[in-house]
């Protein structure tokens, strides 16, 4: 016969006690309150940015300038595919470009153009290459992603010609764009056609 000697021991091991505070979950009343962030749209194009203190050759010269913010010039054309545009900010504030489907809409001075690409931010005073890849012709609308930019101006148009074809001001034939001797010229051609 098995007899088992009771030999409880008296001490209770003890209840564990909870050191660590439990975490306030209460924070989905704040997070409820905030609006939800949209997922930010894809761009259709790959693109990729560079640094270069000059414009490549084939490059398309954009100036950032302002305030107020604006481009110069403010309608280029390029060859369809890869088109490296050649940013300089000589503005105040750091600037993008993004391009997209024209004609811009803007309501209360947000863009509502989804972009196909886009640049990071330019620097003041510094210079970037900004290059689409796989772009097909047509035309599009260039402009600044910064907050209110381009309801202030900073936007325009970029045509990409079918064929091999050297990157100019719109309107200008001939050697690559110099944005001062063009501007005329450009805003000309973007007004008659
Ligand atoms: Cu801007």
């Amino acid at each position: 016969m098995l007899v088992i000697a009771g030999c409880t021991q008296g001490a209770a091991a003890p209840t564990e006690s909870e050191t660590g505070t439990i975490p306030s979950s209460a924070a989905s009343g704040a997070a409820a309150t905030a609006a939800p962030k949209p997922t930010p749209p894809q761009p259709e194009f790959s693109s990729s940015m560079g640094s270069s203190t000059s414009a490549p050759a084939g490059a398309v010269a954009v100036e950032m300038l302002g305030p107020p913010p604006h481009y110069l010039p403010v309608g280029v054309s390029a060859g369809a595919g890869d088109v490296t545009f050649f940013l300089t900010n000589r503005s105040l504030g750091v600037h993008t470009l993004a391009i997209g489907r024209g004609p811009l809409d803007i309501v209360n001075d947000h863009v509502q153009n989804t972009p196909l690409a886009a640049s990071t931010p330019v620097n003041v005073g510094s210079s970037a290459t900004f290059t689409v890849y796989g772009l097909p012709a047509g035309t599009y609308a260039i402009w600044c992603t910064i907050d209110g930019h381009a309801a202030e101006g900073m936007k325009g148009t970029l045509t990409a010609i079918e064929g091999p074809s050297a990157s100019r001001c719109l309107g200008a034939p001939g050697p690559p764009c110099d944005p001062h001797v063009d501007r005329g010229r450009a805003e000309e051609a973007r007004f008659r056609t």
